[in-house]
């Protein structure tokens, strides 16, 4: 089969700001929660590399642009970093930072790569984050005027905007699982900081369009598609409708339908967690969803009901739910994650009948695999082809939901070059391009790298 892909199809891949630029902080950046928690916890990390150590894109941007071309990007997705451009959390601008992203920008677009820029990924600067961070309602003004800012300083040339990355992943790993900073266990906390960061995602909508900028505001959602051991079991298919709903649609369906789900209402109520809210932010989110939708795929949810007391002594959301190990699941044993290659399917064709088909692109997806340096061949490729299966088998599904009438626009993959991971440092290797640690960070184009230009200057492939 030729699996040919829509005319103007955005081919690219997706990174961080706090996860590829490094720190350089005599050039002003402020602290964020990374740095904070490197700095006081560094025996966390994988070999005690933190976030100051990665590929150091802030001062690469030709030679990366460069490699973004010669692996066939029309588009690339990178975010800002809040305690760059701002690094009090509110307030002063560095100039610095706004010489960076200006660069970056423009030298995107003089190679006809389009910006894709996001707002938030997971690093709030270290003094809101000591005011409660987004437990706190005011970091949202904070929040609203540094996006503002951006859309003032980059919004003529940058057309695709994103509010956040994830916004589940801070509630997780802040307030329940305890893998990001502050490492807190309280679900009430978890449900406010969800809430708040939708909230102020409605928020920096309504400013950019009060702007009046030409282009589209979105979000990027990782979606996890829940499904039930049992289907014929009642109990079990609750189970999996209160995972879905707390982790995918008490973002999709605010973000794209305006409105909270009845059913997690009710669930949250019935659990005593329901946030804090004030009815006016009901009409903002209302009024303020997203043109696009960015969906992070990375693996799906299994779920059945719970049977037995979860490990936490306190109320958790899995008081609802149990989850459970596919028996005979393909998994990509790095990351411990299963590799489902169908849930890229049936997340689109969720999205394509349930939320009016809004356009939307995958934002994410790839697999990190560690000690890469085992296929390395003799002219120093890393000969990476179950990356290339890993991709291309998901790609055959998002190409099934557009011809059955999805409206995908693209496809990133996680990740460009290879970058720091918030707990694993550089571990798990994600990238089209590998990163020499110890040869001062030397970049080289893997197969897939190669593999993937073919296939966006053919639209498509074999
Ligand atoms: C996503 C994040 C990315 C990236 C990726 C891979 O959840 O948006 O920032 O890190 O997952 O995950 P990890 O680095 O934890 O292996």
């Amino acid at each position: 089969t030729n699996y040919q892909f829509p005319k103007d199809f955005y081919w690219g891949s997706a990174s961080s700001g706090p996860q590829s630029e490094g720190r350089y902080e005599n050039d002003g950046k402020g602290d964020n929660i990374w740095d904070l928690w490197y700095k006081e916890q560094p025996e966390l990390y994988f070999n005690t590399i933190g976030p100051e150590k990665t590929s150091q894109a802030y001062t690469h941007i030709k030679e990366d642009v460069a490699l973004l071309k010669a692996t066939g990007h029309n588009s690339f997705r990178t975010s800002i970093q809040w305690s760059r451009l701002i690094p009090e959390g509110r307030g002063a601008i560095n100039p610095a930072a706004v010489k960076f992203y200006n660069e970056l920008i423009d030298e995107l677009l003089a190679n006809d790569i389009e910006p894709f820029i996001n707002l938030y990924h997971f690093d709030m600067p270290v003094v809101l984050q000591k005011e409660g961070g987004w437990e706190n309602r005011k970091t949202i003004d904070a929040y609203v005027a540094y996006a503002t800012a951006c859309f003032e300083l980059f919004g003529d040339r940058v057309k695709k905007w994103f509010t956040h990355n994830e916004p589940i992943v801070p509630v997780e790993g802040g307030y329940l699982y305890g893998f990001h900073y502050p490492h807190e266990v309280s679900f009430k906390a978890a449900v406010q900081v969800g809430y708040h960061e939708m909230l102020a995602s409605a928020k920096a909508i309504a400013a950019y369009r009060a702007l009046g900028k030409i282009g589209e505001i979105g979000i990027i959602l990782n979606l996890t598609p829940s499904y039930a051991r049992d289907e014929n079991n009642p109990s079990d298919v609750k189970a999996a409708q209160f995972a879905d709903g707390f982790f995918n649609r008490s973002f999709l369906d605010p973000s794209v339908l305006g409105e909270y789900p009845a059913d997690l209402i009710d669930d949250l109520r019935s659990a005593d967690v329901l946030p804090s809210y004030l009815v006016e932010d009901l009409e903002i989110i209302k009024n303020n969803t997203v043109d696009l939708l960015g969906i992070n795929y990375y693996q799906p949810r299994r779920i059945q009901a719970r049977e037995n007391p979860h490990e936490w002594s306190v109320p958790m959301p899995e008081d609802f739910f149990e989850t459970y190990d596919m028996p005979n699941k393909k998994i990509n044993p790095y990351r411990g994650w299963e590799i489902y290659e169908k849930g890229i399917y049936d997340t689109l064709t969720n999205i394509r009948e349930n939320y009016g088909n809004i356009p939307c692109y995958i934002s994410e997806n790839g697999m990190g695999v560690e000690d890469e340096s085992r296929f390395i061949d003799k002219q120093g490729q890393i000969n990476d082809d179950y990356r290339i299966e890993f991709v291309s088998e998901h790609l055959k599904y998002v190409h099934q939901a557009i011809t059955e009438g999805s409206n995908v626009r693209g496809y990133h993959m996680w990740t460009f070059i290879d970058n720091w991971s918030w707990l694993n440092a550089y571990k798990n290797r994600y990238g089209f391009v590998s990163l020499d640690l110890e040869n001062d960070g030397k970049r080289t184009i893997k197969k897939s790298g190669h593999w993937y230009k073919k296939v966006s200057e053919n639209n498509g492939f074999e």
